[in-house]
């Protein structure tokens, strides 16, 4: 299978946020890798990956962070590779931190930015599915059956209706 998405995230303490996003592409079947790749402690690596990931076939990176998150901005910089953002929920802040980092890109790069945590991450995985799906018809079919079941899971009513 080949690997059209990359995961990566600032730390290993940000995978169990980010395997969220991992979870969804098996689900829809998508290929992706994923690294640890640290704007501040790995700088050169995250240098290398944004220069290389148009030729190493990535077609959209989910790129998760917490705190001073400048991940998903700077791989933005380094390459036009389509980067989807998660804000990881932080001790200090709760994330809010996160979302600020991520979100407030200068005009000319954008990062589209998900939801603080473990929903975000996952719509990540959605989001990148979606984009995917514009030129893979059978992702569509997998994607609207994923979207259909998840419709079909909801209740019309709760449980225990309150009076
Ligand atoms: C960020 O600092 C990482 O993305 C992580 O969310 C946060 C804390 O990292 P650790 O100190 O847990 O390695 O760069």
């Amino acid at each position: 299978m080949d690997r059209p998405v990359g995961i990566i995230m600032g730390s290993q303490s940000d995978w169990p946020t980010m395997r969220e996003a991992a979870t969804i592409l098996d689900e829809l079947g998508v290929g992706y890798e994923a690294r640890i790749v640290s704007a501040h402690r790995t700088p050169d690596r995250l240098w290398d990956y944004g220069r290389t990931a148009v030729q190493r076939g990535l077609k959209v990176i989910i790129a998760g962070a917490g705190g001073a998150a400048h991940l998903p901005g700077m791989m933005a910089s380094k390459t036009r590779v389509p980067v989807i953002g998660v804000p990881v929920q932080t001790r200090a802040l709760s994330g809010v931190d996160s979302l600020y980092s991520i979100v407030q890109m200068p005009r000319g790069f954008p990062v589209a930015t998900m939801a603080i945590g473990a929903a975000g991450a996952a719509n990540a995985g959605l989001m990148a599915a979606a984009i995917l799906a514009v030129s893979d018809p059978a992702l569509a079919e997998r994607l609207d059956a994923w979207r259909a079941a998840l419709s079909d899971s909801i209740p019309e009513a709760p449980e225990e209706p309150l009076a």
